[in-house]
């Protein structure tokens, strides 16, 4: 076995290539780009080499620099992971000419599904099904019209060149064929340089069943069941699983054995997924073939209990395959979700920024976490902005979805949009849970996706209240102090002078609430009603009592800045402003400090004319801003701290002659 491999790629399939190898004992050699420095694939490989600046062109798409790093530090064979250089004829080529192995196809086999007509013939020579329709050379537009003729409609046109969708176009009937093939030729030139076209039926509620094959160097080929990756937004996957709900056994081995027979006949060696569309009625068409590993391999993981890339590593140094097709046995059902750094509010828009909180969903032999990330680390415009595959397994698919609803809710992110909350309504949706999958789900379904919040409102403004309390009185252990605002036992009189503002900002409206407090029993009035709440906070975690309502949120103030997190829902707030009341800790005249903090800014300077509610000072504590006000008219007589300064609760920052005093 290679004693040292390269992984040529960052992200989740770095760190889990490098897992496999390490249970291997294989040392690995990662390569990193300028703003991956402190990725954790580079912290996890025993040794890593800077290869360029931050843009993948610059750095993971370099081929010659990898090869020259992969001979550098010794290592035997290069791992190209999915992406980048993964389908890089090329780059496969480069390797092998330098003596070190690709861990994937020979380059020939990855070139023969480089263009979908090829692909076509070669599949069809082959046995494998297709769909019915037109994959000619000949592009005369009379032959074409024939073509449309024979195959009838719908159908579709698909450029040769194309891929992901790219380039297609659904034509409904004979009148429409001449501009539609003269609008697609167009767009495929321009696209792909190519603007030969195929001609297929098309199918209107296909599913996409996908095949995942494998082939070791001495013409051994099998197959390890099946993934239906159906739903998927606009040519990318969103939820994969395994085995494809509603599969015969027939049309299981069927496919199966079609998929071999496609790998078997571009001679491939390795991983490999044969992508078919799967239509209604149990008949399932060619559709392409991905020479890599790809992104939802864990789900068949799960069903198969093999490591997919140890058969890689097996297979790329030799060895036979590890088992023969009547050793392939699946269990259970696997799904996987990809979690995404995007807003589904604004059209799935990738989101970047910094993951400031994340807490994920303990692993266990039904919940797998491939990730590249940890907290603190950024999402940046440089990579594809997926954060983690979440997997589930269980022994029905019933029970792997309500694994998966869980282990969502159990996914929490701030800093950041993601797309947790649309994956746990998808998840959760009746059609999902019915397994009526089609590649039309989401656009299908949209109205479900996108549900309205799992609190309303003023219970989220209150548990917002109870959390932003509860953590100010673990984070200042003051309370021995009488004069301290939170040593002060309110009396239980809503709108007393006691009662405590809070205002919490949402989205641009500025709520209003009041509080009063005892111990960890709270009163708070929000939107014209009162809350009874029990609050406890154990670190992110709130436990409360809401009107006779148990119930639990996680839950993350940074700055102003509040997360909570509920039933896979978050709910986002900001602390306005806020007052302890100060009127009551600070004697007539004097403002103090209501806790220790720093001094953020002076708004005002000797000698000014202030108004009672002006802001004077602002004072940070425990990541909050407090503006310290004016409690009447006056002249600011003297100003004890400067900006950036400490100060100790209690503290006198400004004075302030009132004009009665005068
Ligand atoms: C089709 C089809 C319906 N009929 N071909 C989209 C990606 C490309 N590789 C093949 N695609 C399709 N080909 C015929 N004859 C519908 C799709 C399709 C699709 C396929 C798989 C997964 C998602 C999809 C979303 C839209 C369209």
């Amino acid at each position: 076995m290679f004693n040292k491999i390269l992984i040529a790629n960052r992200g989740e399939i770095a760190c889990r290539i490098i897992q496999t190898a390490h249970r291997m004992g294989i040392r690995c050699v990662a390569v990193y780009s300028e703003a991956d420095a402190d990725a954790r694939h580079v912290a996890m490989a025993d040794e890593a080499f800077l290869i360029g600046p931050a843009a993948s062109s610059e750095s993971y798409l370099k081929a010659e620099k990898i090869i020259e790093v992969a001979k550098e530090s010794g290592a035997q064979a290069v791992h190209p992971g999915y992406g980048f250089l993964s389908e890089n004829t090329d780059f496969a080529e480069a390797c092998e000419a330098n003596g070190i192995a690709f861990i994937g196809p020979p380059s020939s086999a990855i070139a023969a599904m480089g263009s979908k007509s090829a692909a076509k013939a070669i599949m069809d020579k082959a046995g494998v099904p297709l769909v019915p329709g037109y994959h000619g050379s000949d592009q005369d537009p009379e032959l074409l019209r024939k073509e449309a003729e024979k195959c009838g409609f719908p159908l579709l046109l698909k450029a040769v060149a194309g891929g992901g969708g790219k380039g297609m176009r659904v034509v409904e009937n004979m009148g429409e064929f001449d501009d539609a093939l003269a609008a697609a030729k167009r767009e495929a030139k321009n696209a792909f340089g190519n603007p030969d076209m195929l001609i297929e039926r098309y199918l209107t509620q296909p599913r996409h069943v996908e095949i995942q094959v494998f082939c070791d160097q001495h013409g051994n080929g099998i197959y390890l069941a099946e993934r239906d990756c159906s739903v998927q937004r606009r040519h990318q996957k969103v939820l994969e699983e395994a085995p494809a709900p509603g599969l015969s056994e027939e049309t299981r081995k069927a496919m199966g054995d079609a998929a071999v027979r496609a790998a078997q006949a571009i001679n491939y060696v390795g991983a490999g997924t044969v992508e078919f569309l799967y239509d209604v009625d149990g008949s399932f068409f060619f559709m392409e073939m991905n020479t890599r590993l790809q992104v939802e391999h864990p789900v068949t993981e799960m069903v198969t209990g093999q490591d997919l890339v140890e058969w890689q590593l097996k297979v790329a140094w030799g060895d036979p395959l590890p088992l023969v097709q009547e050793q392939v046995k699946t269990r259970g059902h696997a799904i996987e979700a990809r979690i995404y750094a995007e807003d589904p509010d604004q059209d799935f828009l990738p989101a970047t920024g910094t993951l400031r909180y994340l807490s994920t969903p303990a692993e266990s032999a039904h919940v797998r976490v491939d990730t590249g990330v940890t907290e603190g680390d950024e999402i940046s415009i440089h990579y594809d902005p997926m954060i983690a595959k979440l997997i589930v397994w269980d022994e029905t698919r019933d029970q792997a979805v309500n694994r998966m609803v869980q282990a969502l809710e159990h996914y929490r992110i701030a800093g950041l949009k993601t797309n947790i909350r649309f994956l746990h309504a998808t998840v959760d949706s009746q059609p999902f849970r019915q397994a009526d999958l089609t590649t039309n789900f989401i656009a299908t379904h949209e109205s479900l996706l996108f549900p309205k919040p799992k609190l309303d409102l003023d219970k989220a403004l209150v548990l917002a209240a109870g959390f932003i309390l509860e953590q100010r009185k673990s984070a200042e252990p003051t309370t021995a102090d009488p004069w301290s605002p939170f040593a002060r036992k309110n009396s239980w009189r809503m709108n007393s002078e006691f009662a405590q503002p809070l205002s919490l900002q949402v989205g641009d409206t500025i709520h209003e609430l009041k509080i009063l407090e005892r111990d960890d029993r709270y009163q708070v009035l929000a939107g014209g009603s009162v809350y009874h709440l029990n609050a406890r906070l154990d670190e992110d975690y709130l436990q409360a009592v809401l009107n006779g309502h148990r119930l639990s949120v996680h839950g993350n103030l940074h700055n102003n800045e509040l997360v909570l997190f509920y039933e896979g829902d978050t709910f986002k707030c900001t602390v306005y402003q806020e007052s302890y009341g100060l009127e009551d800790v600070a004697g007539e005249g004097s403002l103090a400090a209501p806790m220790n903090g720093a001094i953020v800014a002076v708004q005002a300077k000797v000698g000014d004319k202030v108004t009672a509610g002006q802001s004077l000072v602002i004072m940070e504590a425990m990541k909050m801003e407090h503006a310290i006000k004016a409690p009447a008219d006056g002249v600011v007589s003297e100003i004890f701290y400067a900006e950036g300064d400490q100060v100790a609760e209690g503290a006198e920052l400004i004075a302030i002659e009132t004009e009665e005093a005068e």
